[in-house]
């Protein structure tokens, strides 16, 4: 009798960092976590995604906490499980590229406040924006015996991602020196059958472990990681039920146990699993009354399967439009978004691409004329300051909005001259942290009224004279 070859799956939890930036604009504040990190240590995850994303920005922006300070805390609670964060490769956690020197210290400083594993994309699968990043991890790694590269490639449809075009990067990858491979499904377009012949064409040309990350939006998620599984990947990404499905991850509970007693067991417990999330409900259930959780990122959207929207976006999107009294626009703006994409040479949406795609869309809807008006970002895409995309993009639109101006086909970060000591300089006067020179390099404005808020907390500024809408805080 053959004896069955076990090989558990691992499972990397989203409950801290892309579940709640999915389904409720990334607003889960520090206190709420931290009381539930002694269970989730003890669960055997391989790793807890908690940090990178959108949390920095919204961490500064709305929650006005320190993200790093959010970081050694969480680092703190987890003494058995692996960290994990999102890295936007030489966008950092920001929305343009960065200089080689800005890319390795945040690299550094993230592994020296806690982080293990550091997931990095490019929005447009350029892989040049990825190597400083990679050499940054390596480099640590070297020296601290910490830090794992995984370069996560965002997966996307359209003619040019074939077969072909991903094992073509995977064997890259691995010549690039990362440590393993995430397959970054943004919104849920990777359908089961497909998972089976996408992670067995990967599997064979490479020995790097494989992660896939996908969304329910589409409403396969579960089965796309069933067949995945079946097909060898090694880690899939869950959220704890309380902040899963819709626009967010398969349910850790349900992988669990669909697992369970199979070769691919984690062998999770069940009632620890239920502690957890009883923990999360009573949140669930406050932001669903307060608004914060939006009903119509909870169901499948089988759209997204023409428009391609992450999760993310989608939740964004409804709030910018409701902003403008003009939430009866969104189905236009979803039909724009494909087109807006292919202008700019059919680029996978994530961040940042899909945020200037979709600003760039919600324009084009609400001027009335396509491109009457293009946002810096687009302009900047158009130059190529992001990378090369897999497609050319539209010469007639390359005319229209940035007419007559050169372009760029190096590595963008190569025309970029290192900038830490200049933007030190700038922000001196509020620095308390090496980590803080960071933040400011990520959001100039964000970070400098942040800086004012804990100024004014230090000096125990009455704060219900403090004038919190305009910034100003009495001293
Ligand atoms: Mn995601």
């Amino acid at each position: 009798m053959s004896e069955i070859v076990k090989k558990p799956i691992g499972i990397t939890e989203t409950i801290l960092r892309d579940a709640h930036q999915s389904l409720i604009a990334t607003r889960m504040p520090t206190d709420l976590m931290l009381p539930i990190l002694d269970k989730m240590d003890k669960v055997g995850y391989h790793s807890v995604e908690c940090w990178g994303g959108a949390t920095f920005d919204a961490s500064l922006r709305f929650l006005k906490e320190d993200p790093w300070d959010r970081l050694r805390k969480i680092r703190d609670g987890l003494k058995n499980t692996k960290t994990q964060m999102l890295f936007r490769g030489q966008n950092i956690l920001g929305y343009r590229p960065y200089a080689d020197d800005v890319v390795h210290n945040f690299v550094q400083k993230s592994v020296a406040n806690g982080i293990d594993i550091i997931r990095i994309f490019d929005c447009l699968n350029d892989l040049r924006n990825l190597q400083a990043a990679v050499d940054a991890t390596n480099n640590i790694k070297k020296t601290e015996g910490r830090g794992h590269a995984q370069i996560a490639l965002s997966y996307t449809l359209g003619d040019a991602y074939t077969l072909d075009y991903w094992t073509k990067m995977a064997k890259q990858i691995e010549e690039m020196g990362a440590d393993s491979i995430c397959i970054k499904d943004m919104a849920g377009l990777l359908v089961p059958y497909k998972a089976t012949e996408l992670i067995s064409a990967m599997k064979s040309v490479t020995k790097l472990p494989i992660q896939l990350h996908t969304h329910y939006t589409s409403g396969v998620a579960s089965m796309t990681y069933l067949k995945a599984v079946e097909a060898g990947v090694d880690v899939i990404d869950c959220a704890m039920s309380p902040f899963a499905l819709g626009t967010s991850q398969p349910a850790t509970e349900v992988m669990a146990e669909t697992f369970k007693g199979t070769p691919y067991d984690p062998g999770f417990d069940q009632n620890l699993l239920a502690e957890i999330a009883d923990y999360f409900r009573p949140y669930r259930d406050e932001c669903l009354a307060n608004g914060l959780l939006n009903p119509k990122v909870m169901g499948v959207d089988i759209k997204t399967l023409l428009y391609q929207v992450p999760g993310g976006m989608l939740s964004n999107m409804v709030s910018q439009l409701k902003e403008q009294n003009a939430e009866d626009r969104y189905y236009d703006v979803l039909k724009e978004i494909p087109e807006v994409r292919k202008d700019l040479g059919e680029p996978p949406l994530v961040t940042p691409s899909s945020q200037i795609v979709g600003t760039q869309a919600v324009f084009n809807v609400l001027m009335g004329e396509r491109y009457k008006m293009a946002t810096k970002e687009t302009k900047a895409v158009l130059r190529g300051e992001y990378g090369q995309t897999v497609k050319p993009m539209s010469q007639e639109v390359i005319d229209k909005v940035i007419p007559g101006e050169k372009r760029i086909t190096c590595r963008p970060a190569d025309l970029i001259e290192n900038e830490m000591d200049k933007l030190e300089a700038e922000m001196k006067e509020w620095k308390q942290q090496d980590e803080d020179i960071l933040s400011y390099a990520l959001f100039p404005q964000v970070a400098t009224d942040f800086f004012k808020y804990r100024q004014a907390q230090q000096e125990k500024v009455d704060m219900t004279q403090a004038d919190t809408a305009n910034n100003a805080y009495p001293v």
